[in-house]
């Protein structure tokens, strides 16, 4: 039997849409409302009445309006798109949408972690990565992070890990922030996540842009072909864009300007037609290969570095429609990594074991009921057919008499695919014996070969950043004792890296693990430490993101065109269409709102100011020439904006007329100020130097802390 998708995805959600325009106010039932603004009184002076139906329906809705929010990954941004397959991995897989060809649509939504849900999406924080495909055989779920490990291995340990990182129970401070001492207690003590805090105090953990984030589906998972023969796969998501991050000081003063930075840079490039795009890529693990390396491929704190098994790019996502309600589709969407399609299915990862069951378990708390799956962002584009019935909420109108099976009264159905002789889901037939053991196996018991391996494979840049990281979140642990400890977690991963982070806390790293740690680590392996683990690689490039030398591109950056009155209108368009050319936008900021005169007569209109637009919301930063360069001598402002580009180690350009500004600057002349006396084409160094992403040099050579 052919199978045939009825509708898209979209179509269908079509159908649920409702559009107000040019109708009558009406109460939830559709009766005409007459007056929208007072209740049913007595008198017009007197008491309201309890027969007021109208303002019972209006206050009873409001009163419920707020659901649960999600007890991690609380604060999130979605968007719709679609996956197109363009290689053939027949061989490994029959998923129907990995087949070469397909196009899928697929909801995304992205979040951080630790933070409610109103908080900033600056925070120093792993973000989510989840991506809902619509398939023709239902709903596949890829509930990933933009990091390739975890903090723990154990899905026991779950609710420790989050209740240590979210705020502290008495006092609910801090919001979306780890450095506090309950999160660093008990990382501390776990050493297995020794590798995740690298990550998460790398750059990473604070990224520019949403659309310029890896994403990893972490564990382990199962591609079956059609004879059910097993590959294991690890997933990752590559963005067109690159990979990139934004300062530390800059993150935190983005959490004041703009807490909704990542969520409206996501908003605003897909109204304006740049879709974000991710390449997906796998590695492929042959079943025979699964105890060959260095790592245990089923514990979640472990990457599989690129060098080891290459990445292959076999599809690509491209997000394009921003949703119609966020509550009804970002905040209702209810991922669920055991939703499975036939083709894939889940490795024993402990981790992803343990969450199988907790987001369905969540689920049904948080969108109130067994029915979540009809609501119209969770409805599968392929129609469900079961004798499963009533419930909360539920939609669905089920016809006939019958809702069971076996039965004869509905001939059968719905009938199970193999009576028909069609396959549905066939889990993996893997061959399973052993004890019940609540116990950690030992292939799991080397917690710092990776940690370090990240470590040296970062730009020096990085390094910086993360001891700084580091430095930042303990300072901020009051507790001497914690310091202490994770210091020397540190000084097993790489002792400079624990000697720089010690130097900012007074703390000398000790050479052994506190006794604490240890007395933690035994209760899972009891010889704990066990010998060292020699890893494939010392290094691996794909874990920097750095740039690389004629790489890199400035698509959808916004730099930031510094004008006053009498600004020349050449200057602005030379580098403006310079600029545009290669994908990226100009945005003039002036003092005040409205018209602004050029130098040869003609006006623009501004829109951005000072008091709207500080440096952090751009990318780079240009002074075009003109009389206007006499006006930013003289405002303060100007130079608060430069100076903070300048910190944040972004490219500055000047035309001729600017330079003088630099004279009344901290600017000093490097790398990533360009001036027009230098070059007869600046524009294309400007650019050029744009592509390298920031001047991270400066921050060394100019001790300007980013
Ligand atoms: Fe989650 N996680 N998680 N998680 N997780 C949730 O489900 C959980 C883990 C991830 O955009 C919850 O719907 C357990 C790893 C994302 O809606 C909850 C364990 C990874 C999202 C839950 C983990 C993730 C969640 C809370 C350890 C990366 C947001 C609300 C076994 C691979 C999904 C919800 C969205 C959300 C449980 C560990 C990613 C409670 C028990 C590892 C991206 O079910």
């Amino acid at each position: 039997m052919e199978k045939k998708r009825s509708f898209t995805k979209g179509e269908q959600m079509n159908k649920h849409l409702v559009d107000n325009s040019d109708q009558k106010l009406t109460t939830n039932d559709g009766s005409p409302i007459f007056d929208n603004n007072n209740t049913l009184k007595a008198g017009e002076r007197g008491p309201s009445l309890q027969q007021d139906h109208i303002y019972f329906d209006k206050l009873m809705h409001f009163d419920r309006e707020r659901i649960p929010e999600r007890v991690v990954h609380a604060r999130g941004s979605g968007a719709h798109g679609t996956f197109e397959m363009k290689e053939d991995i027949s061989k490994y897989t029959c998923a129907q949408f990995l087949q070469k060809g397909k196009k899928t649509d697929v909801f995304v939504r992205f979040s951080t972690v630790a933070g409610f849900k109103g908080s900033t999406d600056l925070a120093r924080d792993v973000r989510g990565f989840s991506v809902k495909f619509y398939t023709e055989d239902g709903n596949y779920d890829l509930v990933g992070n933009n990091i390739p490990v975890f903090f723990i291995q154990d899905a026991m340990n779950f609710p420790d890990l989050i209740h240590a990182v979210k705020p502290e129970p008495n006092n609910e401070i801090p919001q979306a922030a780890s450095a506090h001492d309950t999160f660093w207690d008990f990382i501390s003590l776990m050493p297995e996540s020794a590798h995740m805090a690298m990550w998460a105090m790398s750059d990473r953990a604070i990224p520019r842009s949403l659309r310029m984030m890896e994403g990893f589906g972490i564990h382990t998972f199962k591609l079956l072909d059609k004879s059910g023969k097993s590959t294991f796969v690890k997933f990752h998501w590559k963005p067109k864009l690159g990979v990139h991050s934004v300062a530390w000081n800059e993150a935190q003063k983005l959490s004041g300007f703009n807490s909704d930075y990542h969520r409206q840079d996501l908003w605003e490039n897909i109204e304006k037609g740049n879709f974000p795009q991710w390449d997906l890529g796998i590695q492929l693990i042959p079943e025979e290969d699964e105890l060959k390396y260095s790592f245990d491929i089923l514990d979640a704190t472990k990457f599989i570095p690129e060098e080891v098994i290459p990445v292959q790019i076999v599809g690509t996502m491209t997000l394009n429609r921003n949703p119609e309600n966020f509550f009804a589709e970002t905040e209702q969407v209810a991922f669920d990594p055991g939703r499975l399609v036939p083709g894939i299915d889940v490795s024993n990862d402990p981790l992803l074991q343990g969450r199988i069951f907790s987001y369905m378990d969540t689920q049904n708390y948080r969108l109130g009921g067994p029915n979540f799956h009809e609501l119209p962002i969770n409805k599968s584009s392929n129609q469900k057919h079961n004798n499963q019935k009533d419930g909360f909420s539920r939609m669905d109108i089920l016809k006939g008499e019958v809702s069971y099976f076996p039965n004869s009264k509905a001939s059968g159905c719905p009938y199970q695919a193999m009576l028909n002789g069609t396959e549905g889901y066939q889990s993996h037939k893997e061959v399973v014996d052993g004890a019940k053991v609540r116990q950690r196996s030992d292939s799991f018991a080397d917690h710092f070969s990776q940690a370090r391996l990240f470590y040296n494979s970062q730009s020096q840049p990085e390094k910086d950043h993360i001891v700084n990281a580091f430095s930042f979140e303990l300072s901020k642990v009051s507790d001497s004792k914690i310091r202490e400890r994770q210091v020397a977690i540190l000084n097993q991963i790489d002792a400079d890296l624990a000697t720089k982070v010690g130097a900012n806390l007074s703390i000398t790293p000790s050479k052994e693990l506190d006794e604490m740690t240890l007395k933690f680590a035994r209760q899972n392996h009891p010889n704990y430490p066990l010998d060292k683990v020699k890893t494939e690689v010392d290094k691996s490039e794909a874990l920097s993101m750095k740039v690389k030398k004629n790489e890199g591109t400035i698509q959808t950056r916004k730099v930031a065109f510094l004008v006053e009155e009498g600004v020349s209108k050449k200057s602005v368009e030379d580098m403006k269409k310079a600029l545009e050319k290669e994908g990226a936008e100009a945005v003039l900021i002036g003092k005040k709102v409205g018209p602004l005169t050029f130098l040869e007569g003609g006006t623009v209109t501004i829109a951005h100011t000072y008091l709207t637009d500080p440096s952090v919301l751009y990318d780079a930063v240009f002074t075009p020439n003109g009389k206007s360069i006499e006006l930013l001598k003289r405002n303060p402002d100007y130079f608060e904006f430069i100076h903070d580009a300048y910190k944040h180690c972004k490219v500055l350009a000047f035309a001729k007329d600017a330079e003088s500004l630099l004279q009344k600057s901290f600017v000093e002349k490097d790398n990533g100020v360009i001036l027009e006396k230098d070059s007869s084409d600046y524009s294309s160094v400007f650019i050029n130097m744009m592509k390298q992403h920031r001047v991270w040099e400066r921050e060394a050579a100019r001790k300007v802390p980013s």
